[in-house]
């Protein structure tokens, strides 16, 4: 019998391991899903920095909910393989397929209204990362994973109060080494900082503009010298501009 590994391979790789941020907490509290948020409609990655959906994803679906928040409370960003969970029970792909190692940020841009504002032309600062650590080899990918599909981060309490888009943005290096193939999994929260501090920031960011596809933690091979995906225990710089720090 002639057997051929071709079409397994096709389907294997048509089945990726993608993922989607689709609901927020707030000190725990339950925002419910896609509510509050900016989201693709699908699992699929961007992949070309220079692009409009860099900034909050595919356009998908829309939330006319705005969250209330205050500087200092806990956020959690949840991922899941499809919108709602798994794709299926037993799915080991999710939160999101085991290989898509690479850092998770928050970012921050100040608007009028946050549930009728574009996400165009905005100015963006970050105000969390987690990247890769070089002593546990742990990845924030690792970290969501092991929190299953929660990333969690404070806003800091310095922040002004008034209306934000909360873009949370996870990059996915597993293939990395070739230009154009890092992967972006990026949704935005809609919020209300209702109070805070006097926070403005110095120094900001556009999307697209705040990456090249060359950046150095978007142009990267992960893997070590046996394939291991440690980042050859070298540390890693995550894209983009620090996170604020008050
Ligand atoms: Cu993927």
């Amino acid at each position: 019998m002639k057997f051929s590994l071709v079409p397994l391979l096709a389907y294997a790789l048509s089945v990726e391991g993608h993922c989607i941020f689709q609901k927020v907490t707030v000190n725990g509290q339950d925002q419910g899903s896609l509510t509050g948020l900016r989201a693709p409609n699908n699992n699929n990655p961007v992949q070309n920095v220079n692009s409009q959906d860099i900034i909050c994803g595919q356009s998908g679906s829309k939330s006319q909910t705005v969250i209330n928040v205050k500087g200092g409370d806990r956020i959690g960003a949840w991922y899941q393989h499809v919108i709602g969970g798994a794709q299926f029970s037993g799915d080991p792909d999710n939160p999101i397929a085991k290989s898509h190692k690479g850092p998770i940020m928050a970012y921050l841009a100040k608007v009028d209204n946050a549930a009728s504002a574009s996400h165009s032309g905005l100015k963006w600062f970050k105000i969390w990362q987690d990247g890769f650590d070089t002593g546990s080899r742990k990845w924030g990918v690792d970290n969501m994973i092991n929190n299953n599909g929660w990333v969690y981060f404070n806003l800091p309490q310095c922040i002004a109060p008034g209306h934000y888009l909360l873009r949370v943005e996870l990059l996915a290096l597993h293939s990395a080494g070739k230009q154009g193939q890092a992967q972006f999994y990026t949704s935005c929260a809609q919020i209300n900082v209702s109070s805070g501090g006097s926070f403005s920031p110095s120094q900001t960011v556009s999307f697209p503009g705040a990456y090249t596809a060359n950046d150095p933690g978007i142009l990267v091979s992960i893997y070590g010298t046996t394939g291991q995906p440690d980042n050859g225990g070298k540390p890693y710089t995550v894209p983009g501009p620090a996170p604020i720090s008050c």
